[in-house]
């Protein structure tokens, strides 16, 4: 061949070849390259912006009202973590947000409002504050709103990861309601003692049944467990939500956990391969990520990178920190690519 090296670089370019020894550094790093940057979003200083568009925006234009929490780091992807999302949505009485359904799974933890369900796959699921509502992937989903005041919510979705696998499906339902089919609450009222499953259900999906998680449940495992456990050196009493079947995530792709910070709890440090997302169900605490102090209040999103070295903090001598959190942690894990590390 008679091409100088120069030459050589630009006509395999040219045809879509690339040459490894110049990639090896950048493909494959010492350790993960951390795209993700540690955040946080205040809750109180977004909420004037989500009444705003309550307001300016109606439901049928908007389908759903989000505000979109993006990582500076992963904004090609609209990725909160890697991986995952995080939104706020909002919607007021009066109001209903059309029925669809998507690959990716979702689930809302709700923050303020009362008088709002959703219907998830036949079956109206009522929301009050500090429940965890799963819409597991092609699910149909629509939102209504029968009470007072504005009801908000977090949204977790998976659809950075979906979308990531080119594997994502959407599709509007011909109504902008589905058919409800079943009696209101029924998968909590069938599935949600954890020690006794309907054995006549057949199928067992890899999604938990449990359309919601309550608040009054979550707290009833607090209480009992009271302040008669030592709870992990990290995380405090952490506790997992599971799915029924399998004692594992809620979703395949989502563990989502509660914990509690006793007053004046300091965490030890650790860091692992599962990006996460926290919200401050209430009190308030500091987290330090990487070095960086991430002061948070009630209601408050921050997120701590995969591999990034994180400690929770309660400095308050008298109230309880609460911390709903979600994470890439099972799909890490299935994978064969969960690490961490004790600091
Ligand atoms: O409520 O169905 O934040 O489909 C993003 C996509 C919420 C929803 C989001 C969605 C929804």
């Amino acid at each position: 061949m008679t091409v100088t090296t120069d030459e050589a670089y630009e006509q395999l370019a040219a045809q879509s070849v690339g040459t490894l020894w110049r990639h090896l550094g950048d493909l494959f790093p010492a350790e993960p390259t951390k795209r993700a940057v540690p955040f946080h979003w205040a809750y109180r200083a977004l909420r004037p912006y989500m009444l705003h568009f309550a307001d300016a925006l109606s439901i049928e234009e908007a389908q759903r009202r989000v505000l979109m929490l993006i990582n500076p780091g992963l904004q090609q992807e609209s990725a909160t973590v890697t991986g995952l999302y995080a939104g706020i949505q909002i919607i007021l009485p009066g109001e209903q947000a059309q029925a669809h359904r998507h690959s990716a799974n979702a689930f809302r933890f709700i923050i303020e409002g009362s008088g709002a369900y959703t219907t998830v796959s036949g079956e109206r699921v009522h929301m009050h504050p500090g429940d965890l509502l799963l819409t597991p992937g092609w699910h149909w989903h629509d939102h209504y709103h029968e009470g007072e005041g504005p009801m908000m919510w977090l949204d977790g979705l998976d659809f950075p990861l979906v979308n990531s696998l080119d594997t994502q499906f959407f599709e509007l339902h011909s109504e902008t309601a589905q058919k409800v089919s079943v009696p209101d609450g029924l998968s909590s009222a069938q599935f949600i003692h954890g020690r006794l499953n309907p054995a006549w259900i057949g199928e067992r999906s890899a999604n938990s049944p449990i359309g919601n998680y309550p608040w009054a449940e979550t707290k009833r495992a607090f209480d009992a467990i009271a302040d008669n456990a030592d709870g992990s050196d990290v995380d405090g009493m952490v506790l997992e939500y599971t799915n029924p079947w399998t004692g594992g995530p809620v979703m395949p792709t989502v563990s989502c956990r509660i914990q509690r910070l006793v007053p004046g709890f300091r965490g030890a440090a650790r860091r692992h391969t599962a990006g996460t997302i926290l919200h401050a169900v209430r009190g308030e605490g500091t987290t330090i990520v990487d070095g960086q102090e991430i002061t948070w209040g009630e209601k408050d999103i921050f997120v701590v990178p995969s591999w990034a070295t994180y400690e929770h903090v309660n400095s308050s001598k008298s109230e309880d920190a609460v911390l709903f959190s979600y994470s890439n942690e099972p799909v890490v894990r299935a994978l064969g690519l969960y690490r961490e590390e004790l600091l």
